[in-house]
């Protein structure tokens, strides 16, 4: 079939994108950057080919169509195109004889079946993706001469990843992490990483300890357990040998580490890093994504319980966000500091354990990304994006912090290792949007190599490509000076290692406190070894009076003394309570059963939908049920639905749906567990005092966030407010609720 002739095969929808621009993008097929071959000795051809860049497909603004991933209607073929006869039964001696070896078409199959699996990252390797746009709001003009930061008629696509540090690729969202925030942005100066996490701190100061941090955050080797948990003996061994991370643990501790979503958390660039501008002048600077829904968290026994209920809890909550068109937005901001004003700030802008309060040094905000587009795979996106903090574009350098250093060799080294080829950049999702012009060749699964007889530079024959100065584009490394004598030494610089963890915790409002307290006696609660109990109260002593002292308690142990830095002004942008709170995209379960007010319901939904709120009809049995306004459509019956999954509840009236929900535990234990969760509920007519029996405290309908009425309509506006609030900590007796 010649390119010009439609092809009915390949042009068929797949998710609202026809094959053949999938093959397309994947550089395969019709239209694919066609790298003809110069056959002929001698031919001195134009020698330096460009490996096609990615045309970007179209988005799926609803997301995967969750069709079949051939070609319908098509015939089934072996990888060689071979049509095949019987996919059912392999090639046997006789109907009930043994199998032949040579069942090529088994044998294919089989083979390729067994190498599906590549490495899974050895950390990060639970991740989800979504492609988006960035738009510069601002000119960084001044600070660099990066075109993505500088020109703001110019949109950059990008892809993200956001992951889980600890557990393996099948582990589960909910777990107390880190999370990696990884994005890579397509600029019309080739791909810029910047790989960051949702904490602006890391547990290190030097590369040369990852490896015995990963190792001892991991499950411990000989049983391989516990999975996605640092709550183990091995993990607190070594952080109670480590004093530098106490700033780091602080954060994973908080809310932080169990965040509500994704799109609910704020991402940083972690180093310090430099801007340079055209004039060749340097800018130390932090990078920043704020999103705008605010940074929200789970509580801990929600996480937990969610880790059963549903481990992709996030990962289903990114794609639905995109699938119903509310994209998630991440404002992107700048820390700068100028060269001169480094020592102003108290500490060593090379430690990656330090943060720059943004009291002192402010957030600019430049740039917004927007991600609108679901993956269509997430083995050839999600899981093969490959970034590196060595893919930068001119105007964007390094610091000499030590972490960022050893990470400059990382990410490479272990993308070979995935990808068992140096070629990863010619899958799609790592290809750069510009153009590529360089001598390398070959190397394993290469599909673009250069045409021409020459491959070398420089060179006479075919014709050359040139270097590109600064002037035009090329990247030039700042030119700063350093000196010194060789040593494997630590800077005395780095060596406070509590004043930022006491400035973290003293930052937090009184309900987060608490929080890091709980998370702390349950984490050292598992451990086993009295001395790292012990060793762990000693540095914490060293953060907080009244943190160590909880602690202690909670561990049944003494409380150390300790030294804590003094004077500690607190940065109140370091609490998540105190960042931008909204309804939207949050999602609301509607607890009922046959005989509910129907106009309660139908009234709740859309007044919610209006404010951008989702919710789902929950009831004893799928279907519909039978309301007073006729029949009203279930979305899923309290058998399949936890609590956890929502961030509010609301139970309309209706004698006979109120009688049934009494008499189901379930449904009973639902109310309470939302009452726990210091969640939202609203009750109208006679659901008002199944809430209050179900739950059991006292005033619990006047308990804060509890809201009720005669109708849905009368409790609207103001159950709203109670989940635009989203926690209502100052609660009282949530401990006597059993859920
Ligand atoms: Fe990473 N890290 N890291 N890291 N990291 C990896 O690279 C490493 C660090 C971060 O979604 C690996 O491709 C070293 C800090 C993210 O694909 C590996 C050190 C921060 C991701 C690696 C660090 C990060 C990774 C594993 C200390 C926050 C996931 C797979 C010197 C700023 C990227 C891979 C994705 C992944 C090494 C420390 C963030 C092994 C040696 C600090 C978000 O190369």
């Amino acid at each position: 079939m010649s390119e010009q002739q439609p092809d009915p095969v390949a042009d068929a929808p797949q998710g609202g994108v026809t094959r053949r621009r999938l093959l397309q993008a994947a550089g395969i097929g019709a239209g694919a950057a066609a790298v003809a071959p110069v056959l002929g000795a001698g031919a001195a051809s134009p020698a330096v080919a460009a490996v096609a860049p990615v045309a970007p497909v179209a988005p799926v603004a609803d997301g995967p169509s969750g069709g079949p991933g051939v070609d319908v209607g098509s015939r089934l073929t072996t990888n060689q195109g071979l049509r095949i006869a019987d996919d059912q039964n392999s090639l046997h001696a006789g109907s009930r004889g043994p199998t032949l070896l040579e069942d090529f078409a088994l044998r294919e199959k089989i083979m390729h079946f067994d190498h599906e699996r590549i490495p899974e990252r050895v950390v990060h390797a639970r991740g989800a993706g979504a492609h988006g746009v960035f738009r510069l709001t601002r000119s960084l003009e001044r600070f660099t001469r990066a075109k993505l930061l500088t020109d703001t008629s110019a949109t950059t696509e990008v892809f993200v990843r956001f992951s889980t540090v600890n557990g393996s690729r099948g582990s589960a969202d909910t777990a107390r992490d880190a999370r990696g925030f990884a994005t890579k942005f397509y600029t019309s100066e080739g791909v810029w990483d910047l790989v960051g996490n949702n904490i602006p701190v890391f547990f290190i100061q030097d590369a040369i300890k990852f490896p015995d941090l990963v190792h001892a955050f991991k499950p411990e080797p000989m049983l391989e357990l516990p999975q996605a948990s640092t709550a183990h003996n091995n993990f607190w061994d070594y952080i109670s040998l480590t004093p530098e991370s106490m700033h780091m643990i602080m954060w994973v501790m908080s809310d932080r580490g169990i965040p509500r979503s994704v799109r609910m958390m704020e991402g940083f660039g972690v180093h310090t890093f430099r801007l340079v501008n055209a004039a060749g002048n340097s800018t130390y600077v932090k990078f920043h994504w704020k999103p705008t829904l605010g940074v929200h968290s789970l509580v801990w026994d929600e996480a937990q319980k969610l880790g059963g209920v549903d481990p992709d809890f996030h990962r289903r909550d990114l794609a639905r966000a995109i699938n119903d068109k509310q994209y998630p937005q991440f404002d992107f901001g700048v820390q700068l500091l100028a060269e001169r004003d480094v020592a102003k700030v108290g500490f060593d802008i090379l430690d990656a354990t330090k943060l720059w309060p943004e009291e002192v040094v402010p957030v600019v905000r430049v740039g917004q990304m927007t991600l609108n587009r679901n993956p269509y795979n997430y083995f050839a996106e999600t899981e093969q994006v490959a970034f590196h903090l060595g893919h930068v574009v001119p105007g964007i350098d390094f610091t000499d912090d030590p972490l960022l250093q050893g990470r400059l060799f990382s990410y490479l080294d272990t993308q070979l290792n995935r990808f068992g080829s140096a070629n990863f950049h010619q899958l799609p999702i790592n290809q750069s949007h510009a153009a590529v012009n360089n001598y390398q060749q070959d190397s394993a699964m290469r599909y673009a190599n250069h045409p021409g007889n020459v491959n070398y530079e420089p060179n006479s024959l075919g014709g050359d490509a040139t270097e590109a100065p600064a002037s035009k584009g090329g990247y030039v490394s700042y030119p700063e000076i350093v000196s010194g004598p060789k040593a494997r030494a630590r800077s005395a610089t780095f060596s406070d290692h509590f004043t930022q963890a006491t400035l973290f915790f003293r930052s937090l409002t009184g309900p987060e406190q608490q929080h890091v307290i709980d998370a702390l006696r349950f984490e050292l609660g598992k451990v086993s070894a009295p001395a790292v109990k012990h060793r762990m109260l000693a540095l914490l002593a060293n953060v907080d009076g009244r943190l160590v002292h909880e602690v202690a308690v909670g561990l049944g142990l003494p409380t150390p003394g300790g030294k804590v830095a003094t004077g500690v002004k607190p940065s109140p942008a370091l609490s998540e309570d105190r960042t931008p709170k909204s309804p939207h995209t949050r999602r609301v379960a509607i607890l009922t059963a046959d005989g509910a007010h129907g106009a309660d319901i139908t009234d709740m939904q859309q007044q919610l939908k209006k404010d951008g709120v989702g919710s789902d009809v929950i009831a004893p049995h799928e279907g519909t049920i039978a309301t007073t306004a006729g029949k009203l459509a279930v979305n899923y019956s309290i058998l399949t639905t936890r609590s956890v999954q929502y961030d509010a509840l609301y139970v309309p009236g209706g004698a006979a749906a109120v009688t049934t929900l009494k008499a189901n535990g379930d449904a009973v234990h639902f109310i309470e567990e939302t009452f726990k969760h210091y969640k939202s509920i609203a009750a109208t007519g006679a659901a008002q005092d199944l809430v209050r029996t179900a739950v059991g405290v006292t005033n619990v309908l006047t308990q804060p966030g509890v809201i009720t009425g005669s109708t849905a309509k009368t409790v609207a506006a103001a159950f709203l407010t109670a989940i635009t609030t989203d926690r209502h900590w100052n609660r009282t007796e949530t401990d006597r609720v059993s859920a």
